[in-house]
C-alpha cells in the first residue's frame, strides 16, 4: 500500500461512489496473481489450457456485444470542444462526470475492487509514467500484469509526494450494456473512466487510453511525443544496430513488421531484427539531442487470426506460455487454441468463440469463423525470441528513421522519403489506408488516419501536428529522417506487386542507407524515391521493370487523392479550420504545385 495522500483520497472517493464489497491492492507478487487465476477458473471467468502444451496459459470469452474498441463511444472531455478537435467525440467534463457518476454509483456492490498500480515503461525510467487502475475484473488485473509493470515497486517509485503525477483510471464492468458503454478521457485531470465493457482496448486502461490519448496530451505540454508506432532494431553484419519507429493503421501488418525475420540470404550475411515494441512508442529528446524511444508496454495484445509460423513465427512463439487468449477457438481434443490462419487443420472437436461446441471444418465450410476476427493473445514481451536486449533500457533507443505506411492499391509507391521534418509531418498527416474485407462496409474506400492516430489522439489533431512541428524545431539536424512505405500496391489485375513480410527488410535497408547518406535518390513531386538499382531484389521473383513500377509516382492519381470531394486531402484538412498549422497548408500548396 501507499501513504500518498492524493492516491488515498482519490481511492476513498471512488470507493464511496462504486461501493465495492472489498478492496484489494495488487502487489505484483506471483502468489497473489496465481490465487486470482484460480479464482477466475473457479468462477468460469477463465479456462485453464493444456499445461504441458501451453504452460501458464488461460482462455477468456467476452460477451458477444463486447469484442472490439468502440470509437463511437470514446470521448475526449476537454473544457472546450475545440481542444478535442473535429475528429474526436467531445462532451464538457462536468456533464460527462455527472452522466457517468450516475452509472458508476453502486456499480461494484457485492463485487471486489482491485487497485492496480502500474508503470508504463521500465519502473523508474525518467521517461516512464505511472497509472493506478481500479477495476472489478480479475481478467483486467491479469492482463494488466502482462501488459504493464504492476505492484508495490510502482508505488515506491510514485512515492508519498501528494503532487506526484499519476493517471487515475477507473473501470467498472457493470452489466456490459453496449447502450451505456463509455470510454472517456479527461486530459486536464489525468483521468480515464471506462464503464460497461470488459474487452481489452476498452478496459486495459494503460494501453490506448493512457499510453496514447492521455500521453499524447501530456507529451504536448511536456515536450515529448506518444505515438502509435512499433520500434525495431536492425542489426547489420558488423553488429551495429539502428532503430526505426513505424506507424500503420490496423490491418497493415504492424506486429509482423516489428518481429520481421529477414530473408534467408540476408540472415546468412548476418542481418538480424530486434523487437523493442509492436504498438506504442514514447519519444523523448535525449541528452545528445537525438530522439529516443521507449516502449511503454510489457506485453503484446495481438490479433490472433492470421498469426502462423509462416506469417509471424516470433509472435506465435511469444504466445506459448503465460498468455491469455481472448475469443479464439478451443480445440477440445487437447485443450489448446486455434484460430483462422494458424494452420489448415481446424479442430474437429471445437468450441467456437461464443462457446458453442461445433465440428470445426464443417462449421467453417458453412461460412462461419471459429475464432472472432478480432480475437487476441495477451503475451509477455519477454517470451518473444527476438526481443531486443534494449527492451528494458530506461533511456530508450536512439531513432534513426520514422516510417509511416498505409494500404494503397495505387498512388503511394513502395517507399519514398520526405524532404525534411516539416514535409515528413505533412506525409504523416495525409496518411490514408483502404478498408479491407475484414471490416464491415465497402472495400477499398480510402480512410484518412493521420500518423495512425485517428482513434488515439487525446486533443485536437491539428494542434498535434503543430506539436510535431515544434519537436522538429527542437531536434534540428538531429531529427530522424521520415519515410512512407506501401507494401500493398497492386497491378491492374489486382495482384500484389510486392511480396511483403520478411522481404520488407529490403526496403528498411534502403531507408537506413538513406539515413547514412550512402545512396542517392530521385526527386519527384512527393519527395525522394529510390533508384531501382538501390533496392536489393536478390532471390525475388521480380524484374527490375516490376520494381520500377512499384516506385513510380502517377501525378494524375495523386491529384485525385488531393482533390477527391469525399476522401481528398484538401477536404480532410478543411475541417480543422484556423487550427491547421500554416506549415501544413503550405506543404499542401507545394504538393499541388509539384504535381501540376
Ligand atoms: C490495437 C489497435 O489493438 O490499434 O493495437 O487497435
Ligand atoms: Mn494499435
Amino acid at each position: 500500500m501507499t501513504k500518498n495522500a492524493t492516491v488515498l483520497a482519490w481511492l476513498d472517493e471512488m470507493v464511496a461512489m462504486c461501493k465495492p464489497a472489498k478492496v484489494t491492492w495488487i502487489t505484483g507478487d506471483e502468489a497473489q496473481l496465481e490465487k486470482l487465476r484460480e479464482e477466475a477458473v473457479a468462477t468460469g471467468e477463465m479456462i485453464k489450457l493444456n499445461e504441458e502444451k501451453l504452460p501458464g496459459c488461460y482462455y477468456h470469452r467476452t460477451a458477444v456485444n463486447d469484442v472490439a474498441r468502440v470509437e463511437d463511444r470514446t470521448f475526449i472531455c476537454t473544457p472546450t470542444e475545440v481542444e478535442a478537435g473535429p475528429i474526436n467525440n467531445w462532451m464538457a467534463p462536468d456533464e460527462m462526470y455527472a452522466k457517468l457518476t450516475a452509472l458508476y454509483t453502486g456499480s461494484m456492490e457485492g463485487r471486489e475492487m482491485y487497485v492496480i498500480p502500474y508503470s508504463m515503461g521500465p519502473v523508474g525510467s525518467p521517461f516512464s509514467k505511472i497509472g493506478i487502475e481500479l477495476t472489478d475484473s480479475i481478467y483486467v488485473v491479469l492482463n494488466m500484469a502482462i501488459m504493464t509493470r504492476v505492484g508495490n515497486a510502482v508505488l515506491n517509485a510514485l512515492g508519498d509526494d501528494p503532487d506526484a503525477e499519476f493517471v487515475k483510471c477507473l473501470h467498472a464492468k457493470k452489466d456490459v450494456n453496449p447502450e451505456e458503454r463509455y470510454i472517456v478521457q479527461f486530459p486536464q485531470d489525468n483521468t480515464i473512466w471506462s464503464i460497461n465493457s470488459a474487452y481489452g482496448g476498452n478496459v486495459l486502461l494503460g494501453k490506448k487510453c493512457f499510453a496514447l490519448r492521455i500521453a499524447s496530451y501530456l507529451g504536448r505540454n511536456q515536450g515529448w511525443m506518444a505515438e502509435h508506432m512499433l520500434i525495431l532494431g536492425l542489426e547489420n553484419p558488423q553488429g551495429e544496430v539502428k532503430y526505426i519507429c513505424a506507424a500503420f493503421p490496423s490491418a497493415c501488418g504492424k506486429t509482423n513488421l516489428a518481429m520481421l525475420i529477414p530473408p534467408e540470404y540476408l540472415r546468412e550475411k548476418g542481418y538480424k531484427v530486434w523487437t523493442v515494441g509492436d504498438d506504442i512508442s514514447w519519444l523523448n529528446i535525449g541528452p545528445d539531442g537525438r530522439l529516443y524511444a521507449i516502449n511503454p508496454e510489457a506485453g503484446f495484445f495481438g490479433v490472433a487470426p492470421g498469426t502462423s509460423p509462416k506469417t509471424n513465427f516470433n509472435a506465435l512463439e511469444s504466445t506459448k506460455r503465460g498468455t491469455i487468449f481472448t475469443n479464439v477457438a478451443i480445440n477440445n481434443a487437447d485443450n489448446t487454441v486455434w484460430w483462422e490462419g494458424l494452420d489448415k487443420n481446424p479442430p474437429v472437436d471445437a468450441t467456437e468463440w461464443t462457446g458453442k461446441k461445433v465440428n470445426g471444418p464443417a462449421y467453417i465450410a458453412e461460412g462461419n469463423n471459429l475464432a472472432h476476427p478480432n480475437s487476441r493473445f495477451t503475451a509477455p514481451a519477454v517470451n518473444c525470441p527476438c526481443i531486443s536486449p534494449e527492451f528494458e533500457n530506461p533511456q530508450g533507443v536512439p531513432v534513426s528513421a520514422i516510417v509511416f505506411g498505409g494500404r494503397r492499391a495505387k498512388c503511394a509507391p513502395l517507399v519514398y522519403q520526405s524532404r525534411d521534418w516539416q514535409h515528413g509531418t505533412f506525409v504523416g498527416a495525409i496518411m490514408a489506408s483502404e478498408t479491407t474485407a475484414a471490416a464491415a462496409g465497402a472495400v477499398g474506400v480510402v480512410r484518412r488516419d493521420p500518423m495512425a492516430m485517428k482513434p488515439f489522439v487525446g486533443y485536437n489533431m491539428a494542434q498535434y501536428w503543430g506539436h510535431w512541428l515544434e519537436m522538429g524545431k527542437k531536434l534540428g539536424d538531429k531529427a530522424p529522417k521520415i519515410f512512407h512505405v506501401n507494401w500493398f500496391r497492386k497491378d491492374d489485375d489486382g495482384n500484389f506487386l510486392w511480396p511483403g513480410f520478411g522481404d520488407n527488410m529490403r526496403v528498411l535497408l534502403w531507408i537506413l542507407d538513406r539515413c547514412d547518406g550512402k545512396v542517392d535518390a530521385d526527386e519527384v513531386a512527393i519527395g525522394y524515391v529510390p533508384k531501382a538499382e538501390d533496392i536489393d531484389i536478390t532471390g525475388l521473383d521480380m524484374t527490375k521493370d516490376q520494381l520500377k513500377d512499384l516506385l513510380t509516382v502517377d501525378n494524375a492519381e495523386w491529384l485525385k487523392d488531393v482533390e477527391d470531394p469525399q476522401t481528398g486531402i484538401k477536404q480532410y484538412f478543411a475541417q480543422f479550420g484556423d487550427q491547421l498549422p500554416t506549415e501544413m497548408a503550405q506543404e499542401l500548396d507545394k504538393l499541388i504545385s509539384n504535381l501540376k
